[in-house]
């Protein structure tokens, strides 16, 4: 098939699926045409079979707000046209969506079909979705797509609840790639590169995420400055955002800066989340969680809150079938760091846990499971 994708290019959940999604599509053969106003983070331009088509926008002064929206319409419908592309796939609604219904607009008039699926992926629902300026053109983008995808169970009911929305909307989960995101081979080998960050008898606690203000990093390191009061320990940060600088000057008020490690935006996040021992995700809401699966493929259980899908992914042993992570009520900071000081302090405990993340990550949620569920879906709408 030959495929578009549409994301936003820059760090986030959405855009990292996305492109580990193109990504795999190519590796079985599909092209895959990636449409964007910039070229998505994780791409690195060698792929073979990714194309990458940048949106230009033009910014006139009469504008006061360029209108990407159209541009990228526009940018669709050539692309769909001189590449003879089979279907669009956009993440994130708002306003992809909206292009996409577009772009087939324009081609329908020329006698031209062309599909689009839309995969909703979290604010474009909870958050930016509910805005009423945005509502009636979210709602009328999502029932005119020839598919749409969730990526998690409840993201898909709260759609159907918010929105009113009538139509078939399919739960295909965010899946990572187990052979990429991976534990170290050897013992020796992580007790070497963990040296980079803390001393063979500290902990390292790992945050992973865009910093927005849903994520609540300051709790991050209110969590860790509980822990590292009762055991030797180290918190590692990744990514940058908005929440940054109050996580930085609340770990400076803390005296914490010497064991608070910010690395901003990092690319090859695959070769630090096997050198932590717990993920802090401490969000107000996660309609998935994609950072706690990248970690629990690395064997790195995350200590996080029970919103949105994140219990459809880490089980605390209260629902399932094994003790994957530890869910807490949102803000619970006390409550997360005793889980923490908990499972480090009962190393039995915690290695049949950190074998269960792995187990989670590889049983459900790997891309050679998920994937052919995108392909087959597909598939489905192409026949329609
Ligand atoms: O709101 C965000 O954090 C951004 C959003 C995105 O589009 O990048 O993240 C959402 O999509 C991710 C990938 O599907 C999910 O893993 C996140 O849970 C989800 N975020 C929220 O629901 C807050």
């Amino acid at each position: 098939m030959r495929i578009g994708i549409t994301c936003y290019p820059t760090y986030g959940g959405s855009g990292v699926v996305a492109t580990e999604l193109g990504i795999e599509l190519a590796r079985l053969g599909h092209e895959v045409h990636f449409i964007s106003y910039s070229q998505p983070f994780r791409l690195n331009g060698r792929d073979e079979g990714i194309f990458y088509h940048e949106v230009p926008v033009s910014n006139y002064p009469l504008f006061e707000f360029p209108p990407y929206d159209l541009a990228l319409a526009s940018r669709m419908a050539e692309v769909a046209e001189y590449y003879s592309l089979d279907l669009l796939h956009v993440h994130y609604a708002i306003p992809h969506s909206v292009s996409a219904l577009l772009a087939r607009q324009m081609l329908a008039a020329g006698g031209r079909r062309l599909p689009f699926v839309t995969t909703l992926h979290g604010t474009d629902i909870t958050l930016v979705g509910l805005d009423r300026s945005y509502l009636p053109i979210t709602r009328y983008s999502i029932e005119q797509s020839d598919g749409v995808t969730s990526i998690s169970n409840y993201l898909k009911e709260k759609t159907i609840r918010d929105f009113g929305v009538t139509r078939p909307i399919e739960t295909i989960t965010n899946f990572v790639n187990c052979d990429v995101y991976r534990p170290f081979a050897d013992d020796a080998q992580r007790a070497e590169a963990r040296r980079r960050f803390a001393r063979p008898e500290e902990a390292i606690l790992m945050h992973l995420s865009n910093f927005r203000p849903v994520k609540r990093v300051v709790d991050a390191v209110k969590i860790f400055a509980r822990v590292a009061r009762e055991r030797p320990a180290q918190l590692v940060l990744i990514g940058d955002g908005p929440e940054r600088s109050a996580a930085e000057w609340l770990a400076h008020d803390l005296g914490m800066q010497c064991r608070v490690h910010f690395l901003g935006k990092q690319e090859r996040v695959n070769e630090l989340l096997p050198l932590a021992d717990l993920l802090l995700m401490p969000s107000e809401l996660e309609s998935f969680g994609l950072a706690a699966l990248e970690a629990m493929a690395c064997k790195v259980p995350a200590i996080a809150t029970r919103v949105g899908g994140v219990p459809e992914l880490i089980d605390d042993g209260k629902t399932g079938d094994g003790e994957n992570g530890l869910l807490f009520k949102v803000g619970d900071v006390d409550a997360m760091a005793e889980g923490a000081l908990g499972l480090l302090g009962d190393p039995a405990r915690f290695s049949a846990m950190r074998d269960a993340a792995r187990k989670a990550a590889q049983k459900r949620f790997c891309a050679s499971l998920v994937v052919p569920q995108y392909v087959r879906f597909y598939e489905q709408v192409l026949t329609q």
